[in-house]
């Protein structure tokens, strides 16, 4: 097989590998763990076709719910076989696999014994493992699934090769950030082998149909305040919406902030997008609102959450209109320097 440029260290993927199937005999029936994002959903079918005729079968089972959009689109391209956690029967398997994560991270401690663990989070201590592959510096777990396969022999198929693609430009944000070297040159060995239009389609499906009315309400309700876009959505049932919305207003140009305030349950959420140049989500945040609830985050992307029992006294009858005007008011309080 050709080698790229030098990457990755193929001999010791090579013993970690051997290390790695030395573990299973034809009788194994293993269950692997994931939460459902891209890089997990991409490393657990490596997974599969690493195992595929060395064990008897396996399953996977996803911890949590998949809501993201490109997710949904993601599985349903790729046809990838999951189940949720809460309808696996742990009793049928003999061995368990964690991918792109840790058993605390899944809430599993105690006495259960792991047999598999290949992730690039922080190590984590306070379980046990027979193979354990952790790689912090890692941009994904896909790189290190991909050098698996490598070292394997093993061309992966087109839609291996799009779902590791797709897990590594996630994870590494197309590769602005926690970035290595053996990322770029996974990136380089899937780049022919995957499918490019599925790729770009699941890109572009973050949106769903109902989000559409969402965003006609943001549209008509929006205001634009010096380089600032507000806007307060009422009440509303999920604010993963406003998320979406801050997001895709940071799109306008001269606009370097972006506010998406909703009412969920008895809170008021604010979604706060900056440019993160020389603005401070996080900071702006904490000013306008940590005087009341809970408020912070990063340079570019923060968050406050305030109970509305909180602002009963400041914002006359708690309406859409009266929270609205008391939010502007704060944001035109508020000096950026
Ligand atoms: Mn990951």
């Amino acid at each position: 097989m050709r080698r790229l440029s030098g990457y990755p260290d193929l001999k010791s993927t090579k013993a970690k590998l051997h290390e790695l199937m030395e573990l299973f005999s034809p009788e194994d029936r293993l269950l692997i763990l994931i939460k459902p994002d891209p890089d997990s959903i991409a490393s657990n079918l490596a997974l599969r076709t690493l195992l595929l005729k060395s064990i008897k079968y396996a399953t996977t089972g996803y911890v949590g719910e998949i809501t993201r959009q490109e997710n949904i689109a993601l599985v349903k391209l790729l046809s990838i076989p999951m189940q949720r956690i809460e309808e696996i029967d742990f009793t049928e398997f003999n061995r368990t696999a964690i991918l792109d994560g840790q058993p605390p991270h899944f809430n599993l401690l105690g006495d259960h014994h792991f047999d598999v663990i290949i992730d690039h989070h922080p190590i984590t201590k306070g379980y046990s493992a027979s193979f354990q592959d952790i790689r912090p510096s890692y941009g994904s777990t896909s790189t290190i699934m991909t050098e698996y396969l490598n070292a394997a022999g093993i061309k992966p198929s087109t839609r291996l090769s799009t779902a590791l693609l797709y897990g590594i430009k996630t994870d590494t944000n197309n590769f602005e950030r926690d970035t290595r070297p053996e990322d770029v040159w996974a990136f380089r060995y899937l780049f022919p082998r995957a499918n490019k239009n599925i790729l770009h389609k699941v890109e572009l499906s973050e949106l769903s149909p109902e989000i559409l009315n969402y965003f006609k309400m943001a549209f008509d309700r929006m205001k634009i305040l010096k380089d600032k876009i507000f806007v307060h959505m009422g009440e509303i049932d999920n604010p993963d919406v406003c998320v979406q919305l801050a997001d895709f207003l940071m799109r306008v140009n001269n606009i370097s902030w972006t506010i998406i305030s909703s009412v969920v349950d008895d809170n008021l959420v604010i979604v706060l997008r900056s440019d993160g140049y020389r603005k401070n989500a996080g900071k702006m945040a904490s000013k306008l609102f940590g005087d009341l609830g809970s408020a912070g985050g990063h340079r570019s992307s923060a968050r406050a959450e305030i109970p509305l029992s909180n602002l009963k006294k400041r914002v006359r009858g708690l309406t859409e209109e009266t929270i609205e005007k008391w939010i502007t008011r704060r944001i035109k309080g508020y000096r950026t320097h």
